[in-house]
């Protein structure tokens, strides 16, 4: 009789090493067993029922005292007889998964029938499959694991697709698991076939199609790997239903991956590492500018940034996915950069002398115009993904490494290094100043309609005392006001589409934050156009009790679209007015939800209470003002110094702006 092991070290490598004799095994039972660096990570319920841990773990030795094989049995004896989906589904477990967002489809059965054999995982059904995957985005987003995303062939597939661009630029780790039609019908133009391969594979880190159950452990050890090390991202495996039903059999198992072409850098070069801190210990006018590499890089990786910033006195400044990298409540903040950044940020990031890029990519709308960038300082360039650097901007120092570990080597150098710190006395007092125009002033008139700012304003005056929030958004001009009016000390508690700018994010982002964390606060500042993107996930939020709020501000216009054609196009406001607006408080009762209406100021403190309070979800429709635009702006094709102000914005109407 010979037993069957899975002697795998943490890369899933099989390690060679005898683990597991023939003595204790039941001549009767399959045995399924996973071992880690000598570690029993997972064992079958059958071979549970059978034996103690503490047997697995230190197993008698065989008649002979010889080892079982460790590898696949070859003569077919007592085989493990486990089928493809068997394989998926203890695969994740192995790997500490215990959440799926999905939904089925034909194609998929065979891994939804092992979900429903067992327990360890939950799987949450969302109304659309987009929505699982930007609710696999929230779970990670908030929790740093990869999310997990399992949907059938077709068109299950092709509605993740904007998902996996959404992750893909924004770095967020996901693993998608597809069905596929059978590999017999594969290339048959078969019922809800698709190329799922082929068109994810510009909207993915990386995919593969499984072609057996024996590759289907390694594959998917893999996948993980690659979504979660390096440059985070989304990582698709499709399976074949025919792969699902199939044993494992005697295939071999691919070895996993010691890829010479993937090998994700941590520490950056010492050279490099020195040469940056002397030259931000020396600057008269640095400045830190952050983007989301910094909180990929875990909390580790933010509390250095906090040490650096502080030896270091520079201003700092976050991108729109950097926001709670720094603590934006730290007196060192100048807020969040970019298109609709703070005034002191941009004009800071124009006129420093010294920029050290901290996991951020110098996207478009975080630049401005290319050659108006900052346009004498010297740039230095800390990401984990090599092919960031010098794309858009020529760096002077260029690291490439993991934020976390370049930081502790920035720490460690700082306190070595004994050249003397820059005077930035006056950089100071220019900031000063700069803060000094007072960007985000808005007027709040009693009787008049609600400003958005006001709106955002007081939601975070509300939620100053709470360290339990977590707040998503959906896209247009609502999200740049969270963004300026919320304050985020912490990461984690943001979670917005960046790089993509995908209406219909925040509903089912907010709802992956919800079931990683039941306790929290979790609210979605949406627009009305947005929220209508993926609102069928209020029934999700009423199946699994998840108490997300809801806030929409209703300005009745897709208002981002509407402030570019006031500021481009004359004021031709061409299909931008949401006419037909659904009653949003109706539709939540609908849903069997709570539903509040806001219209004027004097409820504002009430309603707003009335959301954080309530124990369930709530969608609260807040009335704002129609035409109000957001600033401060720096129009596309403008350079941080041309930024401008509410108070300037009529200049706007009458300037010839390229579009970007
Ligand atoms: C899926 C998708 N389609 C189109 C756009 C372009 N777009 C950006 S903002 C916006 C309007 C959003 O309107 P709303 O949700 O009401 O937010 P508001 O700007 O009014 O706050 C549109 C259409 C987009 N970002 N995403
Ligand atoms: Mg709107």
């Amino acid at each position: 009789m010979v037993t069957l092991i899975h002697d795998l070290d943490l890369n899933g490598r099989p390690s060679g090493r005898p683990l597991f004799r023939e003595g204790i095994n039941n001549p009767d039972r399959h045995i399924c067993l996973h071992v880690e660096r000598g570690r029993i990570r997972h064992v079958s319920a059958k071979m549970m029922a059978t034996h103690t841990l503490a047997q697995l773990q230190n197993p008698a030795p065989g008649k002979d005292g010889q080892a079982a094989s460790s590898g696949p049995a070859s003569d077919g004896e007592d085989q493990d007889a486990r089928s493809g989906a068997t394989i998926v589904v203890e695969t994740l477990k192995t790997l500490g998964v215990d959440t799926i967002f999905g939904y089925p489809g034909g194609a998929v059965l065979p891994i939804y029938d092992e979900l429903f054999k067992q327990d360890g995982i939950t799987h949450i059904l969302v109304r659309h499959e987009q929505a699982a995957a930007h609710a696999a985005e929230g779970y990670a987003r908030s929790t740093g694991k990869p999310g997990v995303v399992l949907v059938t062939s077709g068109p299950g597939a092709t509605n993740v697709v904007t998902g996996l661009t959404d992750a893909l630029m924004d770095s967020i780790p996901m693993v998608c698991i597809s069905g596929q039609v059978p590999r017999g019908l594969v290339g048959t133009d078969a019922f809800q076939e698709a190329d799922t391969v082929g068109i994810t594979r510009p909207c993915t880190k990386h995919n593969y199609l499984v072609k057996s159950a024996g590759h289907l452990e390694t594959v998917i050890r893999e996948a993980f790997f690659v979504a979660t090390s390096g440059r985070p991202g989304p990582v698709v495996v499709d399976i074949p239903k025919d792969v699902q039903v199939e044993t494992e059999g005697d295939v071999p198992r691919l070895p996993l991956g010691d890829h010479r072409g993937y090998r994700p850098a941590s520490s950056g070069k010492d050279a490099a590492v020195r040469k940056a801190v002397k030259a931000l210990k020396s600057a008269k006018k640095p400045i830190l500018y952050v983007g989301g590499g910094v909180i990929n890089a875990g909390a580790g990786a933010c509390d250095k940034l906090l040490k650096l910033a502080e030896k270091s006195g520079s201003p700092v400044t976050c991108t729109l996915m950097g926001l709670g990298a720094f603590p934006s409540s730290h007196p060192q903040s100048v807020g969040m950069l970019g298109m609709h950044g703070t005034y002191e940020a941009n004009m800071a990031m124009y006129g420093c002398d010294v920029m050290l890029a901290l996991g951020s990519r110098f996207d478009d709308r975080v630049t401005g115009r290319l050659d108006g960038f900052s346009p004498d300082s010297f740039k230095i360039h800390v990401d984990i993904d090599r092919s960031q650097i010098n794309k858009n901007v020529k760096v002077d120092i260029p690291i490439v490494g993991n934020a976390d570990d370049v930081l502790a080597q920035m720490l460690e150098v700082w306190d070595e290094e004994e050249i003397s710190q820059g005077d930035q006395t006056a950089w100071w007092s220019t900031i000063g100043a700069w803060r000094g125009r007072d960007c985000l002033a808005y007027q709040q008139t009693t009787g008049d309609a609600l400003m958005p700012q006001h709106v955002l304003k007081t939601l975070n005056d509300l939620l100053a005392d709470r360290d339990d929030v977590i707040i998503s958004t959906e896209v247009g001009q609502h999200q740049m006001w969270a963004a300026q009016y919320i304050g985020f000390d912490n990461p984690g508690r943001w979670l917005t589409s960046g790089g993509l700018g995908t209406m219909g994010y925040g509903l089912p982002a907010a709802m992956g934050a919800q079931i990683a964390y039941p306790d929290r606060l979790v609210i979605d500042v949406a627009g009305d156009a947005s929220i209508q993107m993926n609102i069928q996930e209020l029934g999700t939020l009423k199946q699994y009790g998840l108490p997300v709020k809801t806030l929409i501000l209703n300005n009745a216009y897709m208002g981002m679209v509407r402030q570019w054609q006031d500021l481009n196009y004359e004021g031709r406001y061409a299909h931008s007015y949401s006419d037909s607006l659904p009653d949003f408080v109706a539709l939540a009762e609908a849903y069997g939800l709570d539903g509040l209406l806001i219209e004027r100021e004097d409820q504002l403190v009430d309603g707003l209470t009335a959301m954080i309070e309530n124990k369930g979800a709530m969608v609260v429709d807040c009335r704002v003002k129609q035409l109000e635009n957001c600033f401060p702006m720096v129009p596309a094709g403008a350079a941080h110094n041309e930024i401008l102000l509410a108070s300037e914005s009529d200049s706007a109407l009458t300037r010839d702006l390229s579009i970007v």
